[in-house]
């Protein structure tokens, strides 16, 4: 019989948060610097191929259906605009094309599309990685067998907090979809958002649940709340710096293979917070002037920021 081993107990997180930040940092780097190149950074492109609509209550998403926002329903895009996109995120040097779809799960009609999308990505030498809610098992057995390389699906928070934040599905749902991910041999993204409105604890307990994975997540995906107008979260109270920085340091310490990535919310964020979230072990970014349906940082600054860094991209 397999036993679950623990890789790090809430007990032991819950160190690693109270150290000073200074020696937090210093063992995050160290860490950092035994698994990856401290100068190079993974750069992703995001894209919205079926935008708004979503029937699910995510209290932080412009795109569901429940709260009055200003996304405009679309219908799923066709396999030559995804195409044309995943050629100019090339150019501008992502090496990873993510496809997101605002629903609530996949649905077997939509398959052979979303799998012609894929293939026609990985043509131009690029990685694949969808995000596209929860997957039956054999729909994940299918993707892999048209080359998908990530399927990104976020638990966002502690188990207790997320159901504060979403009542339509439950986080047991979406470790089923992680597990038929993992099972069918497509790569793990999987992370959080900070910012919810959750304590510091909850944190933690999502770091718990990521680094414990029998096999730990390839990409965890950090992101700081995009407020939205008509969202229940559109008010809520900014995310702590210094608090931010230790959830990338101590995701970098007990998923030292990893890549960590500084998702949604760069826009707000300073060079000087950017840099730290690196030097604690970030070592990956969406690349693009947008992320789904809010604006990121753009292409020009983060060319220049990451110039002034010496940081190169994979
Ligand atoms: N519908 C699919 C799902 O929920 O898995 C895929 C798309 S969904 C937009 C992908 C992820 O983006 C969410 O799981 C959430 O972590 C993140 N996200 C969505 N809205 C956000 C926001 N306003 N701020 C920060 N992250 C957000
Ligand atoms: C992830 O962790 N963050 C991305 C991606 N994975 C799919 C999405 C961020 C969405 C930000 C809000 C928006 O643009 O709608
Ligand atoms: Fe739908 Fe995903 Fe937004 Fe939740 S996060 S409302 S599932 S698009």
């Amino acid at each position: 019989m397999n036993k679950k081993i623990t890789k790090w107990s809430l007990e032991d997180i819950e160190t690693l948060y109270r150290l000073p930040f200074n020696d937090l940092i210093y063992k995050a780097q160290t860490v950092h610097r035994e698994n990856h190149d401290p100068n190079k950074i993974q750069v992703s492109t995001l894209m919205s191929i079926k935008t708004g609509g979503c029937p699910e209550d995510c209290k932080y998403c412009s795109q569901s259906i429940k709260y009055n926002t200003d996304v405009e329903i679309e219908k799923l895009l066709s396999v030559d605009d995804v195409v044309a996109q995943a050629k100019a995120a090339k150019e501008s040097g992502a090496s990873r094309f993510c496809m997101g779809a605002a629903w609530r799960n996949l649905n077997d009609s939509n398959l052979s599309k979303i799998k012609d999308m894929v293939k026609a990505v990985k043509d131009l030498d690029l990685e694949t990685c969808l995000t596209l809610g929860m997957l039956k098992k054999e729909q994940a057995e299918s993707l892999k067998e048209c080359g998908l390389d990530y399927y990104n699906h976020n638990l966002d928070s502690s188990e207790e907090y997320y159901s504060k934040v979403v009542s339509t599905r439950t986080y047991k749902d979406r470790l089923n979809t992680l597990s038929y991910v993992r099972d069918a041999g497509i790569k793990v993204c999987t992370g959080g958002i900070l910012g919810l409105g959750e304590e510091n604890i909850d944190r933690l307990k999502l770091i718990e649940v990521l680094c414990n994975m029998e096999e730990q997540p390839e990409s965890v995906p950090m992101n700081k709340l995009v407020k939205i107008e008509g969202t229940p979260y559109s008010d809520n109270e900014n995310v702590d710096n210094f608090d931010f920085i230790r959830v990338i340091a101590i995701a970098r310490i007990t998923m030292p293979k990893t890549y960590v990535r500084l998702s949604a919310g760069r826009d707000t964020m300073n060079d000087e917070m950017q840099a730290l979230c690196f030097f604690a072990g970030a070592n990956s970014i969406f690349y693009g002037d947008e992320l789904l349906t809010t604006k990121n940082s753009s292409i020009n600054h983060d060319k220049s920021l990451l110039d002034k860094l010496r940081i190169e991209t994979m």
